[in-house]
């Protein structure tokens, strides 16, 4: 698993270069958004329970059939698991949000996710609904605590979003 500087050093490393202007400017953003990212994580890691049951319920609200007789999240149990996958998200986004890095997603997250959804028939437009509505009201707590939003908060969701929509068939 890498971080933002681990992925830079070993692709210098691997062709034996020094660090040139563009690894310099990776850097230097990395750790200029350093604080905010930390701080970020710090009020997702507050609010995690809050922010998935409010993302659950804006969900439902969206798409009721997915709760209703025949919709993948209707029973007890497919509800729970639904709320419990959205939490993976979370936390997850929040390890690559510090991390700088969206290594972490594709090893621990969406390693053969996509198997495991076709052959459950979870709905995945309907789980990147879920994601994106997960990174509105972070996004809002986030500003909400005066900290800074931006690409670097998006990012982890947005990755998410972008390779479950990719590996959907
Ligand atoms: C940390 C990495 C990780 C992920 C991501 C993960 C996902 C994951 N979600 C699952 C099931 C599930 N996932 C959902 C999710 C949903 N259904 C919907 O309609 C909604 C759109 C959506 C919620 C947003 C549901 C309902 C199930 C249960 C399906 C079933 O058993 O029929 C399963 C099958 C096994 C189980 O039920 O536990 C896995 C492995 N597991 C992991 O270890």
């Amino acid at each position: 698993m890498r971080d933002a500087v681990t992925s830079l050093i070993k692709n210098y490393d691997t062709t034996g270069r020094y660090f040139d202007r563009n690894a310099l400017d990776t850097l230097k953003s990395y750790f200029e958004s350093g604080t905010a990212r930390i701080q970020a994580a710090a009020v997702i890691n507050g609010n995690a329970a809050a922010i998935v049951k409010q993302a659950g319920l804006r969900l439902f609200e969206d798409i009721p059939e997915l709760i209703r007789p025949g919709g993948n999240a209707y029973t007890t149990r497919r509800y729970a698991a639904c709320l419990r996958d959205m939490d993976y998200y979370l936390r997850y986004a929040s390890y690559a949000l510090v991390a700088g890095s969206t290594d972490v997603l594709d090893e621990r997250v969406l390693y053969g996710l996509k198997e495991t959804y076709n052959s459950l028939g979870v709905p995945i437009g309907s789980t990147v609904v879920g994601i994106q509505i997960m990174k509105d009201i972070v996004t809002e707590q986030v500003a909400a605590a005066g900290i800074a939003t931006g690409a670097f908060l998006d990012e982890p969701f947005d990755y998410l979003t972008r390779e479950l929509s990719e590996i959907d068939v």
